[in-house]
């Protein structure tokens, strides 16, 4: 009896222990909203936890004066610092309503720091590499959230005189019904452009002069004229959007953009990390953006110096040659002169749009490859989740964002989720149809599978040109000379008829229903009669604040999971240089020919087309490190490799003078990646 009880004891003891680990692993980051100070605390936790692998980052502090912290992850070992390995950056919240970026990335470092625990690979990982996570880029727009009345906003707390009247922020908004939002007041009025949508009462929507409507509304937000110039609350408290302030398609004169790229004291912080720690090779990224599921650049597409090659389609009728490259100049001139552009202006950014160039914001063709590789594996595993819903509303990367940075200045790999949508009712979805939003997310292969016939139909339902016919579409396509997401930029700005668009759905019609079914109602207050001190009666109404990026925390958990899941596998993917094998022939005494297979072993080149372009990526550099007695006879003493390719092997070659039995040595190595040393036997 004795016996068993000890035994049962021992049984018991042992559970709590495991449940208690089990706790300790699962329940360190709970799944909730965290409000800027507690994403500090928990911070602070995580790496107090774990010192020997975990590092609290202080990159300074926001507009508002809030920490701006992170982690860096690497295990302690003699071989390398931190900062001299390949690394993988993380930051999420610069868009500051974006809220559960802040989470996943907060999961993302709990699963690295348990994993490094529990699974050899990561364990290894953490040896060679290092993993910085940003949480919370942009604290003064996070803490809004949290505050009362509640007001969605995105930038920070820089004080903006936005309305240019000499004085800063001085008319915000206000909370006149109390119930704790910032919403809509609509006004009855004949100067309004506004009417109450009659198929959705709730929903307001801009009269259509041309089907005979006339406004009845003015919209304002919520509040009052504070400083009695006649407009309401246009100018309240802050700031710069964040996520609009980084040097790449930069908006200069918009206010929200900031006064120039990086003017903002978070985007100076992270870039200041960023050109310090140059070993960074890769950008995971948190936003509104999903680059991923929609790889098209906002914005206008630029001539560049570049010649390129005409699809032979064209260079026929231009009485071009396929062969020979062209600057957009001359090809500007040549359309002009076949009269085939009728009396339409045509200029270089028609023509780089057209095919699919511009230097700046298109991916470039080599770089597309690996994106789409990656859009594959990323949209099984969305349709598996159940989260392939995200497809449809996926937002390409914006004007000044910091993808857009991270790609095109700063010249790495950068995946970007947006993590939630709002929901959409389905609807019998005509699966096979194709539309300029579904062609925005579509890779080329699966394009050019819909076949010529439902392309032609497409076309011709979206009033194209009769020289834009399908096969010709096909052909481009398949030479990599335009993108389905490309032709879809191409086809909004195409001009065409609006027929039906009175038969539309108002396009906040699904948040409704979102809000009505999934959050019984919260998502939305009704109007109803107010008494403004200024304008009369009015009623106060609208979609609750945060609506469309923030829903109710446990609506993210399967999309955490999935995307934590998906994330901490792309830093596998990570270039790395492995010897393949190597040969040393003995060509006379002392004499011998050195020859070595150099691979890339990773899944990712070992620097992208536009990191070389634009100058960020090094080549990798071969050199042999002779000791005294050893001689170079033939080859160089420094072998500049421009980039490998994923998997690819290169063979490389000397002609050393050296002693039977000794040992040569050798480094090849980059700036983005972990440098390769080696020690061949002469004999
Ligand atoms: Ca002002
Ligand atoms: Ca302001
Ligand atoms: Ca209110
Ligand atoms: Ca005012």
């Amino acid at each position: 009896m004795k016996l068993r009880k000890k035994k049962k004891l021992f049984w018991l003891s042992g559970f709590i222990l495991i449940s208690a680990f089990w706790l300790y692993l699962s329940a360190q980051v709970e799944l909730k909203y965290h409000t800027p100070q507690e994403v500090i605390s928990l911070l602070k936790d995580l790496a107090a936890k774990k010192p020997d692998t975990c590092r609290l980052v202080m990159l300074g502090k926001s507009a508002g004066k809030l920490d701006l912290a992170g982690l860096e992850i690497a295990a302690e070992t003699q071989k390398f610092k931190p900062e001299e390995r390949q690394a993988v950056l993380i930051t999420a919240n610069l868009e500051g309503f974006h809220l559960p970026g802040t989470e996943a990335a907060l999961k993302i470092a709990d699963s690295i720091l348990n994993a490094y625990g529990r699974d050899k690979s990561w364990a290894e990982f953490l040896k060679s590499h290092t993993v910085y996570i940003f949480p919370l880029l942009n604290p003064d727009a996070a803490s809004a959230y949290f505050s009362k009345p509640k007001l969605e906003r995105d930038f920070n707390a820089r004080p903006v005189d936005e309305d240019n009247d000499g004085l800063v922020d001085e008319d915000g908004p206000e909370d006149l019904n109390g119930d704790g939002f910032i919403t809509l007041m609509r006004l009855k009025s004949p100067e309004g452009q506004w009417i109450i949508d009659p198929k959705n009462p709730r929903l307001m929507r801009l009269a259509d002069p041309k089907k005979g409507e006339k406004g009845e509304y003015l919209l304002y937000t919520e509040g009052l004229d504070n400083d009695g110039d006649g407009q309401f609350n246009e100018d309240g408290p802050g700031g710069v959007a964040l996520n609009r302030n980084f040097a790449h398609d930069f908006e200069y004169f918009e206010k929200r953009a900031g006064l120039y790229p990086a003017s903002e004291p978070e985007v100076e912080a992270l870039l200041k990390f960023m050109f310090d720690h140059h070993n960074i090779a890769m950008v995971i990224n948190f936003s509104t953006e999903n680059n991923l599921l929609n790889m098209q650049q906002t914005g206008q597409a630029r001539a560049g110096g570049d010649k390129v090659r005409v699809p032979r389609q064209f260079a026929t009728f231009l009485g071009l040659d396929p062969e020979t490259e062209y600057t957009l100049k001359e090809i500007v001139e040549a359309l002009k002169a076949s009269g085939v552009g009728g009396g339409m202006e045509i200029d270089e950014s028609m023509i780089a749009t057209f095919l699919g160039l511009g230097p700046a914001m298109t991916i470039d063709r080599a770089d597309q490859v690996m994106y789409e590789e990656i859009q594959k594996v990323y949209k099984e595993g969305l349709k598996q989740a159940g989260l392939d819903y995200l497809e449809k509303r996926a937002k390409g990367v914006g004007k000044g964002s910091f993808a857009a940075f991270c790609y095109y200045q700063y010249g790495v790999p950068v995946f970007s989720f947006d993590l939630w949508q709002v929901p959409e009712p389905k609807k019998e979805e005509k699966k096979e149809t194709l539309s300029v939003d579904r062609l925005k997310s579509m890779s080329s292969e699966e394009f050019l599978a819909l076949g010529e016939e439902k392309i032609a139909a497409f076309l011709k339902e979206q009033g194209a040109p009769p020289n834009f016919n399908a096969s010709m579409l096909m052909n481009m396509v398949k030479s990599g000379q335009v993108t389905p997401a490309r032709m879809a930029e191409m086809m909004e700005k195409m001009p065409r008829s609006r027929a039906g668009a009175s038969e539309e759905e108002n396009p906040e019609a699904y948040l409704l229903t979102y809000s009505d079914t999934v959050l019984k109602g919260a998502g939305f207050v009704d109007w109803k009669p107010y008494r403004h001190p200024q304008l009369g009666e009015v009623e106060i109404g609208g979609f609750v604040p945060y609506l469309k990026y923030v829903p109710p925390a446990e609506q993210l958990q399967s999309s955490i999971k999935f995307h934590t899941d998906f994330c901490l596998k792309l830093p596998e993917k990570l270039p790395q240089l492995v010897l393949k094998s190597h040969k040393i022939e003995k060509l006379g005494p002392e004499t011998y020919r050195v020859t070595i297979y150099l691979q890339n072993s990773g899944a990712l080149p070992t620097s992208t087309a536009q990191g070389r372009r634009a100058l960020t990526a090094y080549p990798l550099r071969v050199k042999l490190m002779l000791e005294p007695g050893q001689k170079l006879f033939a080859g160089k003493p420094v072998e500049m490799l421009p980039f490998l390719q994923a998997g690819e092997t290169r063979k490389l070659e000397w002609t050393i003078q050296g002693k039977k039995g000794s040992q040569l040595k050798g480094k090849v190595w980059g700036n983005k990646i972990n440098p390769l040393e080696f020690s061949l036997k002469i004999d």
